[in-house]
Protein backbone atom coordinates (compact mmCIF):
# COMPACT_ATOMS: atom_id res chain seq x y z
CA UNK A 1 0.00 0.00 0.00
CA UNK A 2 0.93 3.71 -1.02
CA UNK A 3 1.93 5.64 2.37
CA UNK A 4 -0.30 7.85 4.15
CA UNK A 5 0.17 11.22 5.16
CA UNK A 6 -0.65 12.66 8.47
CA UNK A 7 -2.46 15.93 8.22
CA UNK A 8 -3.98 19.03 10.00
CA UNK A 9 -6.10 21.33 8.71
CA UNK A 10 -5.40 25.13 10.86
CA UNK A 11 -8.75 26.65 11.01
CA UNK A 12 -10.70 23.86 10.44
CA UNK A 13 -13.90 25.54 11.89
CA UNK A 14 -13.96 28.08 8.95
CA UNK A 15 -15.21 28.87 5.32
CA UNK A 16 -11.94 27.75 3.72
CA UNK A 17 -11.01 25.20 6.50
CA UNK A 18 -14.22 23.69 5.99
CA UNK A 19 -14.10 24.01 2.30
CA UNK A 20 -10.36 21.82 2.73
CA UNK A 21 -11.51 19.06 4.49
CA UNK A 22 -14.47 18.58 2.09
CA UNK A 23 -11.33 18.60 -0.95
CA UNK A 24 -9.83 16.52 1.00
CA UNK A 25 -12.36 13.61 1.41
CA UNK A 26 -13.17 14.32 -2.30
CA UNK A 27 -9.65 13.89 -3.86
CA UNK A 28 -9.53 10.32 -1.87
CA UNK A 29 -5.84 12.39 -0.39
CA UNK A 30 -4.09 9.52 1.37
CA UNK A 31 -4.65 10.75 4.87
CA UNK A 32 -3.24 8.31 7.70
CA UNK A 33 -4.10 10.22 10.67
CA UNK A 34 -6.28 13.83 10.51
CA UNK A 35 -6.15 17.05 13.26
CA UNK A 36 -8.72 19.67 13.31
CA UNK A 37 -7.48 23.30 14.42
CA UNK A 38 -8.98 26.20 15.59
CA UNK A 39 -9.36 28.74 18.45
CA UNK A 40 -10.39 27.76 21.89
CA UNK A 41 -13.93 29.01 21.18
CA UNK A 42 -14.32 26.05 18.95
CA UNK A 43 -12.18 23.42 20.90
CA UNK A 44 -14.08 19.92 21.34
CA UNK A 45 -16.53 20.50 19.12
CA UNK A 46 -16.99 17.50 16.66
CA UNK A 47 -16.70 17.35 13.30
CA UNK A 48 -16.54 14.86 10.59
CA UNK A 49 -13.77 12.70 8.57
CA UNK A 50 -14.61 10.60 6.17
CA UNK A 51 -17.37 9.36 8.05
CA UNK A 52 -15.68 9.64 11.28
CA UNK A 53 -15.93 11.82 14.18
CA UNK A 54 -13.22 14.25 14.74
CA UNK A 55 -13.05 16.45 17.51
CA UNK A 56 -11.40 19.84 17.15
CA UNK A 57 -8.35 21.07 19.34
CA UNK A 58 -6.67 24.38 20.06
CA UNK A 59 -4.04 25.57 17.99
CA UNK A 60 -0.90 25.13 19.70
CA UNK A 61 2.42 25.50 19.31
CA UNK A 62 3.16 21.69 20.41
CA UNK A 63 -0.11 21.06 17.90
CA UNK A 64 2.12 19.38 14.84
CA UNK A 65 4.27 16.73 16.58
CA UNK A 66 4.15 13.73 13.94
CA UNK A 67 2.08 15.94 11.39
CA UNK A 68 3.58 15.60 7.60
CA UNK A 69 1.82 18.30 6.28
CA UNK A 70 -0.27 21.16 8.11
CA UNK A 71 -3.01 23.13 5.52
CA UNK A 72 -3.21 26.84 7.26
CA UNK A 73 -6.45 29.24 6.90
CA UNK A 74 -6.75 30.82 10.38
CA UNK A 75 -5.58 34.52 9.63
CA UNK A 76 -2.19 36.08 8.80
CA UNK A 77 -1.62 36.30 11.99
CA UNK A 78 -2.29 32.72 13.49
CA UNK A 79 0.58 32.16 10.08
CA UNK A 80 2.94 34.49 11.23
CA UNK A 81 2.64 32.62 14.91
CA UNK A 82 2.62 28.82 14.06
CA UNK A 83 3.74 28.04 10.60
CA UNK A 84 7.45 28.03 12.08
CA UNK A 85 6.15 26.04 14.77
CA UNK A 86 5.13 23.61 12.63
CA UNK A 87 7.89 23.33 10.44
CA UNK A 88 10.46 22.79 13.18
CA UNK A 89 8.36 20.11 14.44
CA UNK A 90 8.53 18.57 10.73
CA UNK A 91 5.70 19.69 8.54
CA UNK A 92 5.18 21.11 5.08
CA UNK A 93 3.11 24.46 5.64
CA UNK A 94 0.58 25.08 2.77
CA UNK A 95 -0.44 28.73 4.21
CA UNK A 96 -3.43 30.23 2.83
CA UNK A 97 -3.03 33.57 4.39
CA UNK A 98 -0.68 36.82 3.12
CA UNK A 99 1.88 36.47 5.87
CA UNK A 100 4.57 34.39 3.97
CA UNK A 101 3.56 35.09 0.26
CA UNK A 102 5.93 37.58 -0.75
CA UNK A 103 9.00 35.94 1.39
CA UNK A 104 11.79 35.30 -1.10
CA UNK A 105 12.24 31.68 0.55
CA UNK A 106 8.72 30.82 0.42
CA UNK A 107 7.33 29.80 -2.88
CA UNK A 108 3.93 30.97 -3.87
CA UNK A 109 2.40 28.40 -5.79
CA UNK A 110 -0.65 27.70 -8.40
CA UNK A 111 -0.06 24.39 -10.01
CA UNK A 112 -1.20 24.94 -13.50
CA UNK A 113 1.34 27.35 -13.45
CA UNK A 114 4.74 27.20 -11.42
CA UNK A 115 4.59 23.52 -9.96
CA UNK A 116 8.22 23.66 -10.47
CA UNK A 117 8.75 26.45 -7.40
CA UNK A 118 7.00 23.75 -4.86
CA UNK A 119 10.82 22.17 -4.72
CA UNK A 120 11.28 25.53 -2.42
CA UNK A 121 10.04 24.43 0.03
CA UNK A 122 12.54 22.87 1.95
CA UNK A 123 14.13 26.65 2.77
CA UNK A 124 11.57 27.13 5.36
CA UNK A 125 8.76 24.25 4.88
CA UNK A 126 6.18 27.05 4.18
CA UNK A 127 4.30 26.67 0.49
CA UNK A 128 2.45 29.73 0.11
CA UNK A 129 -1.03 29.70 -1.33
CA UNK A 130 -1.64 32.64 -3.38
CA UNK A 131 -5.04 35.04 -3.14
CA UNK A 132 -7.90 33.87 -4.58
CA UNK A 133 -8.24 37.01 -7.27
CA UNK A 134 -4.68 36.15 -8.04
CA UNK A 135 -5.01 32.40 -8.60
CA UNK A 136 -7.88 32.40 -11.20
CA UNK A 137 -6.55 35.44 -13.17
CA UNK A 138 -3.27 33.63 -13.40
CA UNK A 139 -4.71 30.34 -14.38
CA UNK A 140 -6.39 31.91 -17.39
CA UNK A 141 -3.59 34.17 -18.09
CA UNK A 142 -0.67 31.35 -17.87
CA UNK A 143 -1.07 30.27 -21.70
CA UNK A 144 -2.40 33.31 -23.41
CA UNK A 145 1.47 34.51 -21.51
CA UNK A 146 3.25 31.04 -23.15
CA UNK A 147 2.80 32.45 -26.65
CA UNK A 148 2.84 36.22 -26.34
CA UNK A 149 4.65 37.90 -23.37
CA UNK A 150 1.66 39.83 -21.28
CA UNK A 151 3.63 43.14 -20.46
CA UNK A 152 0.38 44.87 -18.58
CA UNK A 153 -2.30 43.87 -16.73
CA UNK A 154 -5.70 46.28 -15.82
CA UNK A 155 -8.03 44.03 -13.64
CA UNK A 156 -11.30 44.97 -11.87
CA UNK A 157 -12.41 42.34 -9.74
CA UNK A 158 -16.51 41.57 -8.44
CA UNK A 159 -15.54 39.61 -5.13
CA UNK A 160 -18.23 37.48 -3.68
CA UNK A 161 -18.19 37.70 0.59
CA UNK A 162 -17.23 33.93 1.26
CA UNK A 163 -13.84 35.34 0.33
CA UNK A 164 -13.69 37.34 4.03
CA UNK A 165 -15.21 34.49 6.03
CA UNK A 166 -18.11 32.61 7.88
CA UNK A 167 -19.21 36.32 9.15
CA UNK A 168 -19.29 37.73 6.65
CA UNK A 169 -21.81 35.19 4.42
CA UNK A 170 -23.71 35.49 7.30
CA UNK A 171 -23.66 39.21 7.17
CA UNK A 172 -25.12 38.99 3.48
CA UNK A 173 -27.77 37.14 4.21
CA UNK A 174 -28.80 38.70 7.31
CA UNK A 175 -28.61 42.05 5.81
CA UNK A 176 -30.41 40.88 2.23
CA UNK A 177 -33.38 39.41 4.49
CA UNK A 178 -33.72 42.28 7.09
CA UNK A 179 -34.25 44.53 3.90
CA UNK A 180 -36.32 42.59 2.07
CA UNK A 181 -38.68 42.69 5.14
CA UNK A 182 -38.21 46.70 5.06
CA UNK A 183 -36.34 46.74 8.31
CA UNK A 184 -33.11 48.67 9.25
CA UNK A 185 -29.86 46.80 8.35
CA UNK A 186 -26.71 46.41 10.58
CA UNK A 187 -23.40 46.04 9.25
CA UNK A 188 -20.60 44.79 11.23
CA UNK A 189 -17.97 42.76 9.30
CA UNK A 190 -17.82 45.23 6.24
CA UNK A 191 -17.69 49.46 6.96
CA UNK A 192 -20.92 49.99 4.47
CA UNK A 193 -24.14 47.57 3.94
CA UNK A 194 -23.08 45.10 1.44
CA UNK A 195 -26.69 44.28 0.72
CA UNK A 196 -27.76 45.82 -3.34
CA UNK A 197 -24.70 47.46 -3.25
CA UNK A 198 -20.86 47.37 -4.09
CA UNK A 199 -17.89 48.46 -2.04
CA UNK A 200 -14.66 49.71 -4.05
CA UNK A 201 -12.38 48.62 -1.00
CA UNK A 202 -11.31 44.78 -0.10
CA UNK A 203 -8.76 45.28 2.79
CA UNK A 204 -7.05 47.71 4.02
CA UNK A 205 -5.76 50.88 2.13
CA UNK A 206 -2.07 51.34 1.43
CA UNK A 207 -0.49 54.94 1.68
CA UNK A 208 -0.45 54.88 -2.34
CA UNK A 209 -4.20 55.06 -2.37
CA UNK A 210 -4.56 51.24 -3.47
CA UNK A 211 -5.85 48.53 -1.02
CA UNK A 212 -3.28 45.70 0.02
CA UNK A 213 -6.20 43.55 -2.20
CA UNK A 214 -5.48 45.16 -5.30
CA UNK A 215 -1.48 44.91 -4.02
CA UNK A 216 -1.38 41.35 -3.72
CA UNK A 217 -2.79 40.77 -7.35
CA UNK A 218 0.28 43.18 -8.52
CA UNK A 219 2.73 41.32 -6.62
CA UNK A 220 1.49 37.99 -6.43
CA UNK A 221 0.93 37.76 -10.35
CA UNK A 222 4.50 38.98 -10.82
CA UNK A 223 6.11 36.08 -8.64
CA UNK A 224 4.07 33.01 -9.72
CA UNK A 225 4.21 34.02 -13.26
CA UNK A 226 7.96 34.81 -12.82
CA UNK A 227 8.02 38.08 -15.43
CA UNK A 228 8.20 41.77 -15.07
CA UNK A 229 5.05 41.91 -15.91
CA UNK A 230 3.04 45.33 -14.23
CA UNK A 231 -0.68 44.83 -13.31
CA UNK A 232 -2.89 47.57 -11.93
CA UNK A 233 -6.00 46.26 -10.07
CA UNK A 234 -9.56 48.26 -8.69
CA UNK A 235 -10.75 45.38 -6.26
CA UNK A 236 -14.68 45.28 -5.40
CA UNK A 237 -16.74 43.61 -3.51
CA UNK A 238 -20.53 42.34 -4.54
CA UNK A 239 -23.04 40.78 -2.80
CA UNK A 240 -22.59 37.42 -4.22
CA UNK A 241 -22.39 34.60 -2.02
CA UNK A 242 -19.21 32.13 -3.92
CA UNK A 243 -17.65 32.72 -6.80
CA UNK A 244 -15.17 35.77 -7.62
CA UNK A 245 -15.53 37.47 -11.49
CA UNK A 246 -12.93 39.87 -13.03
CA UNK A 247 -12.90 41.77 -15.99
CA UNK A 248 -9.02 41.85 -17.11
CA UNK A 249 -7.34 43.57 -20.04
CA UNK A 250 -3.85 42.65 -21.16
CA UNK A 251 -1.47 44.08 -23.43
CA UNK A 252 1.07 41.51 -24.90
CA UNK A 253 4.43 41.88 -27.00
CA UNK A 254 2.63 39.97 -29.97
CA UNK A 255 -0.44 40.30 -31.00
CA UNK A 256 -2.94 37.59 -29.65
CA UNK A 257 -5.95 37.43 -32.03
CA UNK A 258 -9.45 36.60 -29.72
CA UNK A 259 -9.69 33.27 -32.10
CA UNK A 260 -5.83 32.38 -31.07
CA UNK A 261 -6.89 32.97 -27.24
CA UNK A 262 -9.89 30.90 -27.47
CA UNK A 263 -7.94 28.02 -29.24
CA UNK A 264 -4.99 28.90 -26.60
CA UNK A 265 -7.67 28.35 -23.34
CA UNK A 266 -9.65 25.82 -24.88
CA UNK A 267 -8.44 22.62 -22.74
CA UNK A 268 -5.93 24.75 -21.09
CA UNK A 269 -5.01 23.28 -17.65
CA UNK A 270 -7.73 23.86 -15.23
CA UNK A 271 -9.80 26.47 -17.79
CA UNK A 272 -12.91 25.76 -18.92
CA UNK A 273 -13.97 28.19 -22.40
CA UNK A 274 -17.45 29.32 -22.12
CA UNK A 275 -17.62 32.34 -24.97
CA UNK A 276 -20.09 31.83 -26.91
CA UNK A 277 -22.30 35.20 -26.08
CA UNK A 278 -24.47 35.05 -28.98
CA UNK A 279 -26.12 31.93 -27.22
CA UNK A 280 -25.87 33.41 -23.65
CA UNK A 281 -22.76 31.36 -22.70
CA UNK A 282 -20.33 33.26 -20.65
CA UNK A 283 -18.90 32.73 -17.10
CA UNK A 284 -20.71 33.61 -14.01
CA UNK A 285 -20.06 33.33 -10.81
CA UNK A 286 -23.22 30.98 -10.69
CA UNK A 287 -21.86 28.47 -12.39
CA UNK A 288 -18.38 28.94 -11.22
CA UNK A 289 -20.32 28.05 -7.69
CA UNK A 290 -19.02 24.15 -6.56
CA UNK A 291 -16.48 23.62 -9.19
CA UNK A 292 -12.80 23.84 -9.51
CA UNK A 293 -12.21 24.97 -13.12
CA UNK A 294 -11.31 28.85 -13.85
CA UNK A 295 -14.39 29.88 -16.78
CA UNK A 296 -13.12 32.63 -19.15
CA UNK A 297 -15.36 33.91 -21.92
CA UNK A 298 -16.43 37.37 -23.35
CA UNK A 299 -12.91 37.04 -25.46
CA UNK A 300 -12.51 40.41 -27.62
CA UNK A 301 -9.94 42.36 -29.00
CA UNK A 302 -8.90 45.33 -27.53
CA UNK A 303 -8.37 47.94 -30.48
CA UNK A 304 -7.52 50.88 -28.09
CA UNK A 305 -4.09 49.50 -28.22
CA UNK A 306 -2.07 47.03 -30.85
CA UNK A 307 -1.68 44.24 -28.82
CA UNK A 308 -5.09 44.00 -26.49
CA UNK A 309 -7.52 41.47 -25.47
CA UNK A 310 -10.41 41.44 -22.68
CA UNK A 311 -11.11 38.35 -20.58
CA UNK A 312 -14.09 37.75 -18.04
CA UNK A 313 -12.95 35.31 -15.38
CA UNK A 314 -14.53 33.50 -12.73
CA UNK A 315 -14.12 31.20 -10.37
CA UNK A 316 -15.16 29.79 -7.10
CA UNK A 317 -13.06 31.69 -4.55
CA UNK A 318 -13.54 28.97 -1.78
CA UNK A 319 -12.65 26.00 -4.08
CA UNK A 320 -9.95 27.06 -6.47
CA UNK A 321 -8.97 29.98 -4.97
CA UNK A 322 -8.02 28.50 -1.49
CA UNK A 323 -8.55 25.06 -0.47
CA UNK A 324 -8.23 23.03 -4.44
CA UNK A 325 -5.38 25.24 -4.79
CA UNK A 326 -4.22 23.96 -1.49
CA UNK A 327 -5.11 20.33 -1.99
CA UNK A 328 -3.62 20.25 -5.23
CA UNK A 329 0.02 22.03 -4.22
CA UNK A 330 -0.27 18.69 -1.47
CA UNK A 331 -0.80 16.43 -4.10
CA UNK A 332 2.29 17.40 -6.09
CA UNK A 333 4.30 17.80 -2.33
CA UNK A 334 3.95 13.72 -1.90
CA UNK A 335 4.00 12.36 -5.13
CA UNK A 336 7.07 14.48 -6.04
CA UNK A 337 9.08 15.73 -2.85
CA UNK A 338 8.11 13.66 0.04
CA UNK A 339 8.95 10.53 0.38
P1 LIG B 1 -13.35 32.29 8.76
O1 LIG B 1 -14.51 31.65 8.14
O2 LIG B 1 -13.56 33.50 9.60
O3 LIG B 1 -12.55 31.20 9.63
C1 LIG B 1 -11.45 31.52 10.41
C2 LIG B 1 -10.83 30.27 10.97
O4 LIG B 1 -9.66 30.62 11.73
C3 LIG B 1 -11.76 29.53 11.94
O5 LIG B 1 -11.51 28.16 11.88
C4 LIG B 1 -11.29 30.09 13.28
O6 LIG B 1 -11.57 29.26 14.37
C5 LIG B 1 -9.80 30.16 13.05
N1 LIG B 1 -9.19 31.07 14.01
C6 LIG B 1 -9.51 32.36 14.23
N2 LIG B 1 -8.76 32.85 15.25
C7 LIG B 1 -7.99 31.85 15.68
C8 LIG B 1 -7.03 31.73 16.72
N3 LIG B 1 -6.72 32.74 17.51
N4 LIG B 1 -6.41 30.52 16.88
C9 LIG B 1 -6.73 29.48 16.11
N5 LIG B 1 -7.64 29.54 15.11
C10 LIG B 1 -8.26 30.70 14.90
O7 LIG B 1 -12.29 32.73 7.70
P2 LIG B 1 -11.89 32.02 6.31
O8 LIG B 1 -12.58 32.68 5.20
O9 LIG B 1 -11.97 30.55 6.43
O10 LIG B 1 -10.39 32.48 6.17
C11 LIG B 1 -9.38 32.04 6.99
C12 LIG B 1 -8.06 32.58 6.48
O11 LIG B 1 -7.78 31.99 5.22
C13 LIG B 1 -8.09 34.09 6.19
O12 LIG B 1 -7.80 34.86 7.29
C14 LIG B 1 -7.07 34.21 5.11
O13 LIG B 1 -5.79 34.32 5.71
C15 LIG B 1 -7.18 32.91 4.39
N6 LIG B 1 -7.94 33.05 3.13
C16 LIG B 1 -7.27 32.95 1.99
C17 LIG B 1 -7.92 33.06 0.80
C18 LIG B 1 -7.16 33.03 -0.46
O14 LIG B 1 -7.31 33.91 -1.23
N7 LIG B 1 -6.34 32.04 -0.73
C19 LIG B 1 -9.27 33.27 0.74
C20 LIG B 1 -9.97 33.36 1.93
C21 LIG B 1 -9.27 33.24 3.12
P3 LIG B 1 -12.87 29.52 15.30
O15 LIG B 1 -14.04 28.97 14.51
O16 LIG B 1 -12.56 28.74 16.51
O17 LIG B 1 -12.96 30.98 15.51
N1 LIG C 1 -9.23 40.23 2.72
O1 LIG C 1 -5.95 35.73 1.12
O2 LIG C 1 -11.70 39.73 2.08
O3 LIG C 1 -5.14 37.69 1.41
O4 LIG C 1 -12.02 38.57 0.25
C1 LIG C 1 -8.37 36.83 0.62
C2 LIG C 1 -9.66 37.34 0.57
C3 LIG C 1 -7.68 38.58 2.05
C4 LIG C 1 -6.08 36.93 1.31
C5 LIG C 1 -11.32 38.97 1.21
C6 LIG C 1 -8.96 39.10 2.01
C7 LIG C 1 -7.43 37.46 1.33
C8 LIG C 1 -9.95 38.47 1.27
Amino acid sequence: MSRLWNVAVVGATGAVGTQMIECLEERNFPVGTIKFLASGRSAGQVLEFAGKPVQVEELRHDSFEGIDIALFSAGGARSEEFCPSAAKAGAVCIDNSSAWRMDPDVPLVVPEVNPHAIAGYKKKGIIANPNCSTIQMVVALKPLHDFAAIRRIVVSTYQAVSGTGKKAIDELRIQTGELLNGRPSKNEVYPHRIAFNCLPQIDAFCDNGYTKEEMKMANETAKIMEAAIKTTATCVRVPVFYGHSESVNIETAQKITAAKARELLRGAPGVELVDDPISGDYPMAINAAGEDLTLVGRIREDDSIDNGLNLWIVADNIRKGAATNAVQIAEILIAKYLK
